[in-house]
């Protein structure tokens, strides 16, 4: 907390007040107490016409201090505070001048006007925290724009931007140009005007059942189990059919609630997590090289990913092909990919073709001659990936970025022999590449700290969740993918049901349990990597997963794996076949609690990760559960095993 984080002047006779609480001007417990003590001030100060409120650098306020929410609440309380500036006899004018998130639109819809920058924008992303808006957002703001354009805003993270909010008649004016002084000047003709009627006290028009019954059906549906959606649109609603008063005390007292709960501690933990994960200490102060150009190599599924990634990300990327009709397969891959984010209105037909005007197909490697960075995403096999990169450094620039999407190979063995191996690193992508946010950075031991620092530049740029990880078999998430498929398969060998596990963690929060996840992946790509350690030497013990798919059931693609698949279905039945052949090797069935199976696989994923962690193989608990959550379907609201495992609640 700065000294001084707000800041008064005096404009003409307008009072000007700044909060000025970097790096996002978050209502921190010094922020309140001095906006609770200006009210009054400026109130008796008869030489103050109205007082203009704005944030200073480009954010307005990014809400309330978040750090503050495993203490308990300390006084003022934002609700008194903003209600307080309600009640003011001489007007607020809240310049938002950037992002007004959570308790700062809480703070911009308390005061009696709001003038709006271009840049502006107003959201109550609370819901991401596992919480709800706690200083009123679901009252005042429905009854400044009407339930209906109010309700995506508390309870499914829409945003309304400057314009818009003119256009609901949430913000007085557009100010264009010099925003503060443009402000200020309305602000002081407003403030003749008799003061408006406090928001919270607007009537409010009820849409209906059919509107609340569709909504909290659309809200169920999305929030997949996380308790805060649907928290928000219940307190909007009892506001609407009780009253304003009764809606703020419902929604406190929901606020700190779920403010006290598991869900939200988790979301508190990732989003702290997430935003220190781009700041590795390996690259701190180190600049990272200008990557314009991307080459990769592959079109598979893993290649066509990796080069829609870049293609949203604004880069250039050329993609190599061994031949034409693959590089026509990979092309045309991609164009789907892109006609179906036009389709999910991720982006315009016209961005859309801007995108694949980026994208230069090429046979062989030689037109990877001008890239920046070139990323290897060709057959899991060792020989195949060191002749790619045989031939790449001979045909790339001597500066350019060698990296390999490799998942399991050691890239060592990649590079062995070669020269310049600082300019080598594993940048392993997850599939859907242009989908899923994690990103595993594996420099190897010469990697040059600039190549590293573009690793995690260029996981900023994609959007991704970059973690570093050390060189062992699968480095952090794979690794313990095998220990929690391990320790699953050890149940059933002891005779608890797979498609019991599976619902036991479908409960806990994951899409899908664990032999679901293989029928999807494939059971033959682990089988592939045991018998290569056997083809090695290694004892490496028979899997009932081995069994499967020495019977030809290696999952949906063959119609079969754990569970059977009718043709062109996804859904899991149970299967004779299964049964028949895993019966003979394991226990007599026997039932198992839900909450036992979880927390044994929790626990056998929190244990791996302890193992990592003493191996340098990840530099943090919370980098761990971030490779979980953003690559592994860990769920959110659940925070990661780490976490868990450190709560004890497992
Ligand atoms: N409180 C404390 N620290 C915060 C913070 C907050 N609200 N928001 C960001 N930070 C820190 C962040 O950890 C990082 O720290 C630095 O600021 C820069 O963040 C009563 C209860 C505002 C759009 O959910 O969405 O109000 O890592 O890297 O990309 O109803 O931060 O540098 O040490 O993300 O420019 C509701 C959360 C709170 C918004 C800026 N508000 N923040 O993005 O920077 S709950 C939010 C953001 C609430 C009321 C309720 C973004 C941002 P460090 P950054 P950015």
């Amino acid at each position: 907390m700065s000294d001084m984080p707000v800041k008064l002047e005096r404009r003409g006779a307008m009072a000007l007040v700044t909060i000025d609480n970097p790096p996002v001007n978050a209502l921190g417990l010094g922020v309140r107490q001095r906006l609770l003590e200006l009210v009054p001030e400026l109130e008796a100060d008869a030489a103050v016409a109205g007082v203009v409120l704005t944030g200073a650098g480009s954010l307005f306020v990014g809400g309330a201090d978040i750090t503050e929410f495993d203490r308990p609440p300390q006084a003022p309380h934002l609700p008194e505070l903003l209600e307080r500036i309600e009640r003011s006899g001489k007007p607020w004018f809240a310049a938002v001048n950037g992002p007004a998130l959570g308790g700062g639109a809480e703070l911009a819809l308390a005061c009696h006007y709001r003038l709006v920058s271009p840049k502006a924008r107003f959201g109550l992303p609370e819901i991401n925290l596992g919480i709800i808006p706690g200083a009123g957002g679901t009252q005042r703001l429905p009854r400044l724009v009407g339930v209906e354009a109010a309700l995506p805003v508390i309870a499914e993270n829409a945003q309304i931007d400057g314009q818009r909010a003119v256009e609901l008649h949430l913000a007085a004016e557009l100010v264009e140009g010099d925003f503060l002084a443009g402000a200020i000047a309305a602000s002081a003709k407003m403030a003749m005007h008799p003061l408006p009627f406090p928001a919270a006290e607007l009537p409010i028009a009820d849409p209906g059942e059919g509107f609340w019954t569709e909504a909290a059906a659309r809200i169920r549906k999305s929030a997949r189990g996380a308790k805060a959606p649907l928290a928000a649109l219940e307190s909007l609603r009892l506001g609407v059919q009780k009253g304003a008063i009764a809606g703020l005390s419902f929604e406190r007292e929901t606020f700190l609630r779920l403010r006290a709960s598991d869900e939200a501690a988790a979301l508190r933990y990732l989003f702290f997590a997430e935003r220190s994960a781009s700041r590795s200490s390996t690259i701190r102060g180190v600049e990272p090289r200008r990557i314009n150009v991307a080459g990769v190599v592959g079109g598979g599924t893993m290649g066509v990913g990796i080069t829609a990634a870049l293609l949203n990300a604004g880069l250039t990327v050329v993609l190599s092909e061994r031949d034409a009709a693959s590089l026509e397969r990979a092309t045309a891959a991609l164009q789907a990919v892109v006609a179906a984010q036009a389709r999910r209105k991720m982006h315009s037909d016209e961005e859309g073709r801007d995108r694949l005007a980026r994208l230069k197909g090429a046979v062989g490697l030689n037109e990877l001659a001008g890239c920046d960075l070139v990323i290897e995403a060709v057959f899991e096999d060792l020989d195949v990936k060191r002749d790619v990169f045989a031939t790449l450094l001979q045909v790339c620039r001597a500066d350019a970025i060698l990296a390999t999407n490799t998942s399991y190979i050691d890239p060592r063995h990649i590079v062995e022999g070669f020269g310049s191996k600082e300019r080598f690193i594993g940048l392993h992508f997850f599939s859907p590449a242009q989908v899923m946010k994690l990103l595993e950075i594996i420099p190897l031991p010469q990697t040059a700290a600039d190549v590293k620092a573009t690793g995690f530049d260029l996981a900023k740029r994609l959007g991704k969740v970059p973690v570093r990880a050390g060189i062992c078999e699968g480095f952090i998430g794979n690794r313990i993918l095998k220990r929690y498929r391990g320790e699953a398969e050890q149940m059933v060998a002891e005779g608890v049901d797979f498609a019991a596990i599976d619902a036991a963690l479908r409960d806990f929060g994951y899409a899908m349990g664990p032999f679901e996840m293989q029928d999807l992946a494939g059971l033959d790509i682990s089988f592939m990597n045991r018998e290569a350690a056997r083809a090695r030497g290694e004892n490496v013990p028979e899997t009932l997963g081995d069994i499967l798919v020495r019977a030809g059931r290696k999952g949906q693609k063959t119609g079969g794996g754990w569970y059977d698949y009718e043709p062109g279905e996804r859904k899991p039945q149970p299967s004779a076949a299964t049964v028949r052949l895993l019966t003979p090797l394991i226990g007599a069935p026997k039932q198992v609690a839900s909450r036992k199976i979880i927390d044994r696989l929790i626990k056998a994923m929190a244990d791996e990760g302890r193992k990592i962690l003493e191996e340098g193989i990840a530099d943090s608990p919370e980098a761990i559960d971030l490779v979980e959550v953003h690559g592994y379907g860990f769920p959110r609201g659940k925070g990661g095993p780490m976490f868990l495992s450190a709560r004890n609640a497992i």
